[in-house]
């Protein structure tokens, strides 16, 4: 059975839906960089070891992610999720787990980046929204794309409404990629590539807003 770590920086709502999942995996600890994160609980609450590695007492990123790796490595993890987790991570701390990191983030990548994902597409007027999971490169949310969910911009949405409907989509989907990867159905190939081993594909479109 594969062995997760997975790392947080807050809610841990992500973390919660991988928790409830009953994935075929061992998940080894909950790892996060704040002791105020209140997903530490509800790791607790299932059973799951948890651990902090406070950012803020490292002098700086090669400091904090060396020390990130060192106990991320005594569990032996076959992969490191980020669920919700708020740093940037060094070059080298994304080539020690190449293939073995993957990360969920609120937007349709490679549009909107970085943080304040769902006011900035409020912002544009962009008409559909949703989440991404991807393999982790150093170039900062750029990596392999796993799997998107799209979901639409509606009129009256504010960030709240919208943050709400994407979120109950990474809930949906986090699970189901990290199922991938502990059946050995999605890798990471040596040029960079996503391969995942599936036969259901579907090829709905969503327009938004509807047509009449
Ligand atoms: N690290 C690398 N190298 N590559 C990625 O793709 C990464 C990563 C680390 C985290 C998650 C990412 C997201 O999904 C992620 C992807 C934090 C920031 C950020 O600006 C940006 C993107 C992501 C996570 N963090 C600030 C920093 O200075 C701190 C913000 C805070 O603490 O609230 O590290 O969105
Ligand atoms: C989620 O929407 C996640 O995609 C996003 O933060 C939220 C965390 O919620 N992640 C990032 O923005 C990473 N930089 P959660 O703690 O309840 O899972």
């Amino acid at each position: 059975m594969k062995k997760i770590v997975i790392l947080i920086s807050g809610r841990g709502s992500n973390m919660q839906a991988l928790l409830e999942a009953k994935l075929p995996c061992h998940i080894a600890a909950v790892i996060s960089n704040r002791a105020d994160a209140k997903g530490l609980e509800t790791a607790q609450q299932h059973g799951i070891p948890t651990e902090v590695v406070a950012h803020a007492q490292h002098p700086n990123r090669e400091s904090f992610d060396t020390a990130l790796a060192q106990l991320i490595d005594t569990y032996q993890p076959d992969f490191v999720i980020l669920a919700g987790f708020m740093r940037i991570l060094t070059p080298a701390f994304v080539a020690h787990y190449q293939g073995r990191l993957i990360n969920i983030h609120p937007s349709l990548l490679p549009s909107y980046g970085g943080l304040h994902t769902h006011a900035r597409a409020l912002q544009d007027g962009v008409k559909v929204h949703g989440c991404t999971v991807h393999f982790v490169t150093p170039d900062l949310d750029h990596g392999p794309i796993i799997v998107q969910a799209v979901v639409p911009v509606l009129q009256d949405d504010t960030e709240q409404s919208l943050s709400k409907r994407v979120l109950r989509e990474e809930h949906r989907v986090f699970p189901q990629v990290v199922r991938w990867l502990c059946q050995d159905q999605v890798e990471l190939t040596s040029e960079g590539h996503v391969r995942l081993r599936r036969r259901k594909q579907s090829g709905f479109a969503l327009i938004s807003p509807g047509l009449e």
